[in-house]
């Protein structure tokens, strides 16, 4: 039966590096125009990271988000999801810092520590406009992305308890989603979950449409009738293994965070480009999109 699905989009994260694309969004105003028209092409949920306006440079600075969450809250009813994860350099202070200042009405908890690159061909770019970016492929900066039992413990608690703030839960394993029934049990998450299956991230579950299924079933094993699936896919696999899981009744996350392309060696000129498509895919398929209200009401959202 078809259903209303919610699209996610990630405008820029904190992966992917100025000279990969001219089309990620660096500044306070590509990010808040990207999201804004990623909202206009029918993303309900906004999933933000901020860059330091000077090199594009991943940044956890209050200040920054403070240049662009105002601009889309005036243009936009699509709901604000600010990233807990930041990167894999930044501390959990680091991390905390804008989503504790901002009380979202969602952001992103990810749900255990490991190893992480979503490009791992990165060491063929030889483009070192930025030190940074070299540092990065050159596996200097070889770092684990941290996300402890009581790092996680403590988002609850100070975001969630503390600020009612919701959250995207990053799984990007079959352990990941066995930990937060954990935290279920544990009596700090109430359901409706969203759950974000991750494929395709060096250091996680790959994107074979198999594992799709497992994530799947193992999800409804644990969480039952309490949770809202949704699926984001790394790089090439993003629009392939979304369509798929959205037959299987999954909601989406598209944006330049996850994929830089369109399609095969096709830049996406915007992260609206990437709605669209997923959109057109979706209505092809016959589901519906859901609305910022829709996907409030669906997610329980403070508003
Ligand atoms: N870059 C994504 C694969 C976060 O911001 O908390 C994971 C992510 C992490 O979105
Ligand atoms: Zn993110």
């Amino acid at each position: 039966m078809a259903h209303k699905v919610i699209i996610t989009c990630a405008v820029t994260g904190a992966v992917h590096t100025p000279t990969m694309s001219p089309y990620l969004p660096l500044t306070p105003r590509d990010i808040a125009a990207q999201a804004i028209k990623a909202a206009e092409a029918g993303a309900a949920i906004l999933h933000l990271h901020a860059r330091d306006p000077a090199d594009g440079r991943p940044s956890a600075d209050p200040e920054v988000f403070a240049q662009f969450l105002p601009t889309i809250h005036g243009a936009c009813d699509a709901v604000i999801n600010i990233t807990t994860g930041g990167s894999t350099s930044m501390t959990l202070e680091q991390r905390l810092a804008a989503p504790l200042r901002f009380k979202p009405e969602m952001a992103s908890l990810n749900m255990g520590s490991m190893n992480f690159s979503i490009h791992p061909m990165a060491a063929k770019v030889k483009d070192w406009k930025h030190g940074w970016e070299r540092a990065y492929v050159e596996g200097t900066e070889d770092t684990i992305f941290r996300n402890t039992f009581r790092d996680i413990r403590r988002i609850l608690q100070e975001l969630g308890e503390g600020c009612g703030t919701r959250f995207e839960f990053e799984c990007y394993d079959v352990g990941h989603l066995y930990s937060l029934a954990h935290f279920v049990d544990a009596g700090l998450v109430k359901p409706p979950f969203f759950i974000q299956t991750i494929f395709g991230v060096l250091g996680g579950i790959g994107p074979d449409p198999e594992n799709v299924g497992f994530m799947r079933q193992t999800a409804n094993r644990l969480f039952g009738a309490d949770y809202h699936w949704s699926v984001l896919a790394a790089g090439r696999h993003q629009m392939p293994l979304l369509t798929h899981a959205a037959v299987m009744g999954a909601n989406v996350r598209v944006g330049l965070e996850d994929s830089l392309y369109l399609g095969r060696g096709q830049l996406a000129t915007s992260n609206a480009e990437q709605v669209r498509k997923i959109r057109r895919l979706l209505e092809e398929l016959g589901h519906e999109i859901a609305t910022p209200a829709e996907a409030r009401a669906m997610l329980r959202l403070k508003g």
